[in-house]
Formats: structure tokens, sequence, C-alpha cells
């Protein structure tokens, strides 16, 4: 069953055509209306007319995080405020977040790539989809939400948190699907285990969209064995709308609808592209958008493509599992964290000396992050009211700054590691 079987199925060279046609009205829109844009493109000496064919995409210059961040809030927009008709919000590499505004429009596709990704899934009226990604500035719960409603299921809008409760609802209101954290559900897995539910016996649950942090086949049979449901893996980051792209029922790599996006993988030190099959950096050009185009986006997570058409019969290029990172981003608990955020977070608090670590475990299903300090000699006090201030001031501006609880440690003076090569503040003991 497909959702838009001619978009889903286009003959790939026919996709190809219509990749061109939109790229290249795209950067005669973004080079006309935006100074960004313009200003980027004169730099790398490009103009719109240089761009020929689709292999021309190579010629435009990238697009970083820090490009998000330098133009904060709003200066990438290329709508008028009166039309964008929502914002999302994700952590940026330090203090300032990332804008995303969304067009009627850009609701619009991406509401409807969510509708085709839940159907190829097998999702649709009749059943009863539980949200469990966090609603708000984060782009999973609402996105899906979206998804869910307009393929004609039913949704339960659960957000994160309140797990008994989760359950609960889960079992009276005969929930089919979920969508959460890989780890999300694990924990729910292992809560229903101590109140002795059984997934199996006591709910209708058969299948799980799970995504938002890394994980791997080894979680993924884990989760089916212990729970009897079928996990899916969806993808997707706030910078492109959201969650948008998902494995199909023969969950052989996640589908990336051509008409939606234009997807490079690159050597990320060479910046050359890699043929199918290689591993290197994504790069998404999302050439639907309106209120804020991503025009060759170094998105830094790492992964390949594949090429051959799928049993199911879309046509599109699938991208394999993300493997990792080509920058120092982790992802705690669902959060997007940077070092840097840590680093200047605690380089604002005098007591603090500036050297820290990171350590990174997990408990159960769920993240921990333990933040080390090292505290300035002249504020190393024996007197415990003083360390447990230092201590209380950096747990509440982590949470203020970082939106994440963190275990925290004061550490004497001189007792961290000193790095002579690049500095390893990260210790990550988590599996995935
Ligand atoms: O995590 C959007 C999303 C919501 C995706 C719900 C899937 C489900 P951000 O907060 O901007 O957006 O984080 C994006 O998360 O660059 C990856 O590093 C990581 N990520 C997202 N999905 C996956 C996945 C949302 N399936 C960042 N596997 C991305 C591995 C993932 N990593």
């Amino acid at each position: 069953m497909y959702w838009n079987a001619r978009m889903e199925c286009m003959p790939p060279e026919e996709l190809r055509n219509l990749q061109y046609r939109e790229l290249k009205s795209l950067v005669y829109k973004l080079y006309s209306f935006n100074n960004f844009y313009r200003d980027r493109m004169d730099e790398h000496g490009v103009h719109p007319d240089d761009i020929q064919s689709l292999e021309d995409i190579r010629r435009l210059p990238f697009m970083y995080k820090q490009d998000l961040r330098d133009n904060y809030p709003c200066k990438m927009f290329t709508s008028p405020r009166e039309e964008v008709v929502r914002y999302h919000v994700s952590s940026g590499t330090t203090g300032k977040p990332t804008l995303v505004g969304y067009t009627e429009s850009d609701i619009e596709f991406w509401t409807d790539s969510l509708a085709r990704a839940l159907t190829s899934i097998g999702i649709g009226r009749g059943d009863v989809v539980q949200v469990s990604y966090g609603y708000g500035l984060f782009t999973g719960g609402l996105g899906l939400h979206y998804g869910a409603e307009r393929v004609g299921a039913t949704v339960l809008p659960a957000s994160v948190g309140n797990t008994e409760r989760q359950l609960e609802l889960m079992m009276d209101l005969d929930v089919t699907a979920i969508a959460c954290t890989p780890s999300y559900m694990i924990h729910m897995g292992e809560v229903a285990k101590r109140l002795g539910i059984d997934f199996r016996r006591d709910t209708k649950l058969r299948k799980a969209i799970l995504g938002a942090e890394p994980w791997s086949e080894g979680m993924r049979r884990h989760i089916q064995e212990d729970l009897g449901i079928e996990a899916y893996d969806i993808y997707g980051t706030s910078e492109i709308s959201g969650p948008m792209f998902t494995e199909c029922e023969e969950r052989n790599g996640i589908h990336i609808w051509g008409d939606v996006a234009i997807v490079e993988i690159i050597d990320p030190e060479t910046e050359e592209p890699l043929p199918p099959g290689q591993e290197g950096e994504l790069v998404i050009t999302v050439i639907k958008k309106e209120a804020m185009p991503m025009v060759r986006y170094r998105i830094r997570d790492l992964t390949y493509m594949e090429d051959e058409v799928c049993p199911c019969g879309r046509s599109s290029v699938r991208m394999g599992r993300i493997s990792g990172r080509s920058d120092d981003m982790l992802i705690i608990r669902g959060i997007n964290v940077f070092p840097s955020q840590v680093e200047h977070t605690l380089m604002n608090i005098p007591e603090v000396g500036e050297q820290f670590m990171i350590i990174l475990d997990r408990k159960g299903a769920l993240d921990t992050m333990t933040v080390q300090a090292e505290l300035r000699p002249e504020h190393f006090s024996d007197k415990m009211a003083d360390m447990m201030a230092i201590k209380k001031r950096i747990d509440s501006d982590m949470r203020k700054y970082l939106n994440i609880s963190v275990n925290v440690e004061l550490m004497d003076p001189g007792s961290l590691p000193r790095f002579e090569g690049k500095a390893k503040r990260v210790v990550d003991r988590r599996e995935f």
C-alpha cells in the first residue's frame, strides 16, 4: 500500500529530472531573495545559471549548523514572518539554540512525508498510535502526531514520562503502534516487567517507530524478542523539519523521498562525493522547504546510501543506519548536547577551573551524564555548604542552558587528566 504511489514509485530518471527542475528554481529563488544565500554563493563563485544538471549541485556551497546559529533567530528565513505558522527549537553548539520556522506548506509536506512513511510501515486507519516523543519545541511529538492523524489513525499524544500511566493507557485504549526513542521503548519494557505486564498477553502493540538517537541491530533484536513487536527505524533532524523518513515493511534501509530531498554522501575530509554503499557524511538539500530552505546541509551524521530498488516497489534511495557522527554531538536521553555547550556553561561559573570531563553511562535503559568539574584552588573549600552551593549552581545552569539534568562531581584542583594533544573530555560507556 502506498500513500502517494506516483511520487513513491516514480522511475528514477523521471525523479532525477524533477529534482533538477526543483533544485534550479530553489537556487534562483534563494539567490534573488535572501542575502545569506546570495553572499554565500557569490563568495563561492557560483551563480544559479551554473546549475545545468543535477550533478551541478556539487558546485553549491555547504551549509552548517553554525550558519543557523550565526543567523539566529530569523535571518535565514526566506518567508515573511506572517507566513511562518510554527517554530521548533533544537540545541545549538553553544548558548544559542537553532530555530526552525515552517510555513503552512512546510507543515504540509512534512506531514505528507510522514504519512507516506507510516503507510509504508502498514500503519493507517484502525490503528491507535501512542506518540511518546516529546511534544513542544522538539519536533518528534508534533511531527508524528500530524503524520499519524493524516493516515487516519487514532492518536494518543502521550509525550514522554509517567511510564506507568503510559502503560495503563496503552492497555486500556488498545494501542497498536508506538513512536518513541529506542531507549524509552526499552525502559517501558522494563517498567512493564516490574509491574507484571506482558506486552504479548496484555497489549495489542505490534509496531514501534524508533529513532531520534543512535541504535543498533542488536537493540532491534532485543526489543522485538522481548516485547513481541516489530521495530522500525525513523530518521530526521529539526533543521530538515523533524522526523521524516522511515524504513518500510522490508526494513532494509530508510526511504528518502526524492521529491522532498536530495541526498549526497561525501568524504568528510576531502568533501568529495562517495558512491552508493560507501560510508561518509550525509548532506541533505530539502527541495520543498519554504520558510527556511536547507541547501547542501552538512548534518554530520555518518551513513551510506543504497540505490537498488527496494522489493516494496518504492524507487527512492535508501539510507543505511546512522553509524556515528563526524562532529562531537552527543545524544543523551534524546537531547542533543555538544561538549562545547557544557564547557561554555561551566566557564561562566567563577569557582570552576578549565578542566572538566563528561562521563556517559546507561543505567537500565536510560542514559546518565556525569560532569566532573575541577575547582579553582582559591575556591576549593572544606566547608560542605560552599561545595554544595557550587554543585547546585552547576546543576541548575546545565538544566537551564542544556535542558538536561546531570550528576555533578566537584574535583580537587589538578586531579583531572591533562591532554597534550586533542583533549578527550568525553568518556562514553554506553553500548548501542
Ligand atoms: O531527533 C528528529 C526526530 C524525532 C527523528 C523523532 C526521529 C524521531 P534533532 O533533535 O534535531 O531531531 O536531532 C537530530 O538525531 O542528526 C542524528 O544524529 C540523530 N538521529 C535522529 N534519528 C536517528 C536515527 C530529531 N534513527 C539528530 N538513528 C540527527 C540515529 C538519529 N540517529
